[in-house]
């Protein structure tokens, strides 16, 4: 396994829509694991193969697992990757929950979405599964399943905040200077 680069704003990548996988193989499931060790170490508990510069459909999560060191640590990891994930349903109920994005290091922001969602997807053997996600895990597939398309969690939140935030990872990007 293999830990990869995280691609963050304003990386042109993260605003694309990501190609279906045509086959499910050991390659793709070295992808599989390389995502998940970078996800891991981050750490984080979603990660989509754009993130790593791969502008696949492909994501993985586990909203389990915590670093040793981290409260709450030493949970047995819970892995779920989804091969070209399609959300089937959406649930009526939302929920309000602080999100983050690896891509946007150090940013968080409240997003409502439902709090249920079913999603149809391929597994790392390539058998098609369906998988009701509520809560938290809800929230994390909606937000991988828009890396997908190319659509971030800033996207739903004010126009006036997400330009600031823009505009401070372009300066960083320039190597200027960030109050
Ligand atoms: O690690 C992550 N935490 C998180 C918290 C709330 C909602 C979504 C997420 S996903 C994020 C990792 C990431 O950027 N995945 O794309
Ligand atoms: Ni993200």
């Amino acid at each position: 396994m293999t830990k990869r680069e995280i691609i963050t704003l304003p990386d042109p990548l993260l605003r694309k829509a990501s190609a279906p996988v045509e086959r499910v193989d050991d390659e793709l499931r070295a992808l599989i694991d390389d995502m998940l060790e970078t996800m891991y170490d981050a750490p984080g508990i979603g990660l989509a193969a754009v993130q790593i510069a791969v502008p696949r459909r492909l994501i993985v999560m586990d909203i389990k697992y915590r670093k040793p060191d981290e409260e709450g640590g030493e949970v047995a990891p819970e892995p779920i990757a989804m091969v070209n994930p399609e959300i089937v349903s959406l649930g009526e109920e939302m929920r309000l929950h602080e999100e983050g994005c690896l891509s946007i290091p150090e940013f968080y922001a409240e997003v409502e979405r439902p709090s249920q969602v079913t999603v149809r997807y391929l597994d790392r053997e390539g058998k098609q599964q369906e998988r009701v996600c509520e809560d938290i895990l809800a929230t994390v597939v909606q937000h991988e399943v828009d890396h997908l398309n190319g659509k971030l969690f800033i996207d739903y939140i004010s126009r006036l905040k997400r330009d600031r935030v823009i505009k401070k990872f372009v300066k960083l990007a320039k190597g200027e200077v960030v109050a």
